[in-house]
């Protein structure tokens, strides 16, 4: 099977590790507000692209409800599944010092919630600030099991480090599948890539550049007002792609990623990976009108495999002021359309004004804007530990398990599995053994030694990674693709400063994959093209003001440095 997208192994399925960490006492409780919620998980009918999908939603909502705190405040989150579908809900980011029992992962830290069953979170949220977001932690299924966590400085919004704005908007970037998300899901885990995302969306919408029956569909439009500043809580919430989002005539200055404060950073372009967030500053400050919002879902260049990406779009909308409307010589301009009686720039009159957008396979501007953010110094942040006492350096791949012979090809009989793989091992799902391995873990069963391997600590063959010989299948890569299943984890012990290189290879066809530790931040310390040379790269290291994340974008053909403190005792995926 070759007509697959690699992106999808890493970001959906296989190549998950787990890392174990000695669990200690409980936290004490903060005070503050609690934050309750009821998630309803049904199926509904929606329309998109005129036609009628049947989705799985909370709430009857896509995305799904924002979650709003403060920082300090307790959240309590009912689900009530009352879908057909084993599900877990995760809280991306969210660190939950001591409290892995609430991270949300089937059969590692919790049993799955099953059709017509409940089950309540309980959880606190200190020490961070900004936009994360929760998902479903089941295969396919967080295409539409998905919506924005806000959290908020106890301080208010006057202790932003960067002035209040005038509003806060969640711009949640997704994909609409016409394809049932756990059917491929179950193919996925056959090495089965038959189906694609058939539009992207803006929170939920498809927008004007899909059509169908000659009808132009609803988009996304923010409304805003002439001078106003406004922050946008970005979230890409997309099965695979990563996006580039854009306004036209407009700039935006990020302040924030994946709940993290960074230097203020202006730019045109923003780009997002799946499962990143990103905050930015938009300012109304361009002619009124109206400007198109493009996300781009971008792709690695031939002879990485092409996949269906669509680019979809919604708006933004000047309010014409009323002064201007009854003091201006053309008064009769804000009488129109409905839609300037309601005060905004309407339909009628100039087209709306379409941004550039950077060339699909233009993968640097991903790179560069990475690597141009920076964390700005904030009291209570880590500082980059100096001593490291434990190394990683982790390939990603793609491979086949070959049931017959050494080598296979790729598809070649339904017997040869497409995996994902890290140090050519692809992470099996522990769902064979009868306890989830946090409680395994706790209990000290023996269950995790008799079921799972360690993830070894670097691969087990040199080869040049990022040989672009090896992006075609061939015999070259052939010699490559036969690997391994098993539950892998890593042990660390508590306090340790572990710092991990991702390695990208040719084999992953030259595509970027992200990679969410949870739990954790990780301090990125550099990126760089090619293959990963310690002897160069130590001295590319930021010591000063790194970035801190949970989901870190390794570059395609490239790699990436991160260290993270194994401090929050308890058993999580990477
Ligand atoms: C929209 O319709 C036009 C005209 O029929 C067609 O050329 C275009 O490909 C369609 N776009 C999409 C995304 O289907
Ligand atoms: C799904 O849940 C929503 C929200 O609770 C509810 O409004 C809707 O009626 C439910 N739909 C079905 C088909 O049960
Ligand atoms: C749902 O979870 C239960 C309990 O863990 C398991 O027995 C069952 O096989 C799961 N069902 C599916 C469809 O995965
Ligand atoms: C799953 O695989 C089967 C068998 O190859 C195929 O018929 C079906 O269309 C696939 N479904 C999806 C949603 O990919
Ligand atoms: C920042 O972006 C510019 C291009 O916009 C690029 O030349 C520069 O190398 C980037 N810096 C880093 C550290 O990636
Ligand atoms: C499980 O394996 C770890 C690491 O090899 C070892 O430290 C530990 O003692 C083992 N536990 C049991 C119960 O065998
Ligand atoms: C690895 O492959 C790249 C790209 O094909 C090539 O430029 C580089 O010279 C190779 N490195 C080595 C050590 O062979
Ligand atoms: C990966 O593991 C398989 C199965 O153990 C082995 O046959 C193969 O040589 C390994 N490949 C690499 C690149 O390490």
């Amino acid at each position: 099977m070759v007509s697959m997208e690699s992106r999808s192994l890493l970001a959906a399925a296989p190549a998950l590790a787990v890392a174990i960490i000695f669990l200690s006492t409980t936290a004490p409780l903060a005070r503050a507000a609690s934050v309750e919620h009821t998630f309803v998980v049904n199926q509904t009918k929606m329309t998109r692209l005129c036609k009628e999908t049947l989705v799985t939603v909370v709430n009857g909502q896509l995305p799904g409800p924002t979650i709003e705190v403060t920082e300090g405040d307790s959240v309590t989150v009912h689900v009530v599944n009352r879908s057909p579908y084993n599900i877990t809900i995760h809280w991306h980011g969210v660190k939950q010092f001591r409290n892995c029992w609430a991270d949300g992962v089937p059969m590692v830290t919790q049993y799955p919630i099953q059709p017509n069953k409940d089950f309540t979170y309980r959880f606190n949220v200190v020490g961070q600030e900004g936009t994360l977001w929760w998902h479903a932690h089941v295969p396919g299924l967080r295409a539409t099991l998905h919506g924005a966590f806000i959290i908020r400085p106890r301080l208010g919004a006057e202790s932003y480090p960067f002035p209040k704005p005038h509003k806060e908007i969640p711009v949640i970037i997704g994909d609409w599948w016409e394809e049932d998300l756990a059917e491929m899901a179950r193919n996925m885990t056959k090495g089965i890539f038959l189906s694609y995302a058939s539009a992207s969306t803006v929170n939920g919408l498809v927008g004007d550049l899909f059509n169908c029956s000659g009808v132009t569909k609803e988009g996304y439009v923010l409304d805003v007002e002439p001078g106003k500043t406004y922050l946008l809580r970005i979230i890409n919430a997309g099965l695979f792609s990563e996006f580039y989002l854009k306004i036209a005539g407009h700039k935006f200055t990020v302040v924030a990623a994946d709940a993290n404060y960074v230097s203020p950073f202006t730019t045109d372009v923003i780009a997002i990976a799946a499962g990143e967030t990103v905050d930015a500053l938009l300012i109304a400050n361009a002619a009124p009108g109206r400007y198109y919002m493009v996300a781009l879902p971008n792709q690695a260049p031939l002879p990485d495999t092409q996949t269906p990406e669509y680019a979809t779009r919604g708006m933004v909308r000047y309010k014409v002021s009323h002064s201007t409307c009854t003091s201006s010589t053309t008064v009769s301009s804000c009488q129109g359309t409905e839609e300037e009686e309601k005060g905004y720039r309407g339909t009628s009159g100039d087209a709306p004004i379409v941004p550039k957008m950077p060339d699909i396979h233009d993968t640097i501007t991903s790179f560069y804007f990475h690597g141009n953010l920076t964390s700005l110094h904030h009291q209570g942040q880590l500082p980059v530990q100096q001593q490291v006492d434990e190394r990683l350096f982790i390939v990603l791949g793609l491979g086949t398990i070959c049931k017959k012979g050494q080598f296979c090809k790729r598809g070649s009989s339904d017997e040869d599995l497409l995996v994902a793989t890290m140090n050519n091992a692809s992470f099996q799902h522990p769902t064979a053994i009868p306890t989830p391995l946090l409680e395994a873990h706790y209990y000290h069963t023996g269950l995790i030694n008799a079921t799972t391997q360690e993830l070894p600590k670097g691969p087990p063959k040199l080869f040049n990674f990022t040989d672009e010989a090896l992006i075609p299948f061939g015999p070259k890569e052939m010699q490559l693709e036969p690997t391994y299943k098993a539950t892998l984890v890593r042990r660390f012990r508590h306090g340790a400063v572990v710092e991990i290189v991702f390695q990208s290879t040719a084999i992953l066809q030259g595509d970027s994959n992200p990679m969410h530790l949870h739990g954790h931040d990780m301090i990125v310390l550099a990126q760089g093209l090619g293959n990963y040379d310690p002897a160069k790269a130590v001295a590319t290291y930021n010591l000063v003001n790194p970035l801190i994340k949970n989901t870190v974008l390794v570059p395609n053909l490239g790699w990436i440095a991160i260290r993270f403190v194994a401090n929050n005792p308890g058993v999580y995926k990477i």
